[in-house]
């Protein structure tokens, strides 16, 4: 056997005996490297004669070439074994449960959202939204508050500064905000929508009064209801059958005390009762009372303002803080944690996507 020949069975061996992707490249490099034994072949052809080249020259490229496809060959059975390989040991049973993955969680925010669309929806209540940088005729002037209020002052509202002024329909300049409430929303209802009108409004709000128990951003939920005949015993109804399913207490007991509100008359604060079992309260009896709401019917000036007739249309309102309502029923006790992105308490405060609130399966988890 020739040199060559000899050399090509013992390339041939080599990649024949190559068990690894690294072991066939070592041997590529010895072949066909720049210090390659094929390489250093294929430079001697240029000190050749032509007519010896003319000989060597095919016999020396052949064995390239073998070398080559042989190189190829074994690369490709070398990958498809360790594939075959990691098919056969990473074998996944997909009948078996999937792997306890770290599974984001509902925020409890979203949770008490979905809880509150869930229970008004079965009391006919329409979810109703809109912008939250709003102007301040939807936000203050159309809800009977003037520009005197303490509302209206900078430290409670986040105003845009008057060159983002919007025009009104007569030319003059609308003061822009981040909506201090979802009233606006409600507003923009009755001026679009003919009553009778039935609709909760959940959604972000904006205060510049934050401090260790107040945030510059928290979840309000308001409900309307704008109809003929309304009056508070229908407000009552209504908020004793929310507090009722979203507490899933039967003895709920509600304590209404009069108050003050620009877009309400008359105004109620409403409190539950609640007992104190092993020194924790718990929502039901009346021990003692919480503060969850405000509402009231809805005030003339607010009807008219939407071009209404409240000769014709009555309606009631309230207004509630979500965060408020998920730290009473489900016991956390500091607002800013919701806001903080902390896994641990996502985990443990959090809720099981797959546990969508029904009535009939209890609103609650
Ligand atoms: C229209 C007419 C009346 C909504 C109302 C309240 C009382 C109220 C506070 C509760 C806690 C805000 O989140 S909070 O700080 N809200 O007490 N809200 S009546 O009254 C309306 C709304 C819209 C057209």
């Amino acid at each position: 056997m020739s040199d060559i020949e000899v050399l090509k069975s013992s390339l041939l061996a080599a990649i024949d005996a190559a068990d690894t992707p690294d072991a066939l490249e070592a041997v590529r490099i010895d072949a066909l490297g720049k210090q390659g034994s094929v390489s250093a072949l294929l430079k001697t052809l240029g000190q050749m004669s032509p007519e010896e080249r003319q000989v060597q020259g095919p016999v020396i490229n052949g064995l390239r070439e073998a070398v080559t496809s042989g190189i190829a060959a074994k690369k490709a059975a070398l990958e498809s074994a360790i594939l075959n390989q990691r098919l056969a040991t990473e074998r996944l049973d997909m009948t078996l449960p999937a792997p306890e993955s770290p599974r984001g969680t509902v925020h409890p925010v979203s949770q008490v959202m979905d809880e509150l669309a869930e229970i008004f929806a079965d009391m006919g209540f329409a979810v109703a939204e809109g912008p939250e940088i709003e102007d301040d005729w939807h936000n203050f002037s159309a809800l009977n508050i003037p520009d005197t209020h303490p509302a209206r002052a900078m430290h409670d509202t986040f105003y845009f500064p008057d060159q983002m002024a919007q025009k009104d329909e007569n030319g003059d300049g609308k003061k822009m905000l981040l909506r201090t409430h979802t009233s606006p929303v409600q507003i923009r209802t009755m001026t679009s929508q003919e009553p009778p009108i039935r609709i909760i409004a959940p959604g972000r709000v904006y205060r510049s009064d934050s401090d260790a128990t107040h945030t510059p951003m928290f979840h309000q939920i308001e409900g309307l209801v704008i109809d003929k005949g309304i009056h508070l015993g229908h407000l009552k109804w209504t908020l004793e059958t929310f507090l009722k399913a979203f507490f899933e207490r039967d003895d709920v007991v509600l304590r209404l005390r009069p108050s003050y509100f620009p877009f309400t008359e008359p105004s109620v604060e409403v409190d539950v009762g609640y007992s104190v079992v092993k020194g924790k309260r718990v929502i039901g009896g009346s021990e003692g009372w919480m503060e969850v709401l405000g509402s009231g019917m809805v005030h003339r000036k607010v009807i008219e303002a939407c071009g209404l007739d409240p000769d014709v249309w009555q309606g009631f309102a309230f207004g509630t803080g979500v965060d408020r309502l998920a730290m009473l029923k489900y016991g956390m006790d500091d607002l800013r944690a919701f806001f903080d992105g902390d896994n641990r308490w996502l985990q443990h405060y959090g809720f099981n996507a797959l546990d969508v609130p029904t009535l009939s399966g209890g609103v609650g988890a």
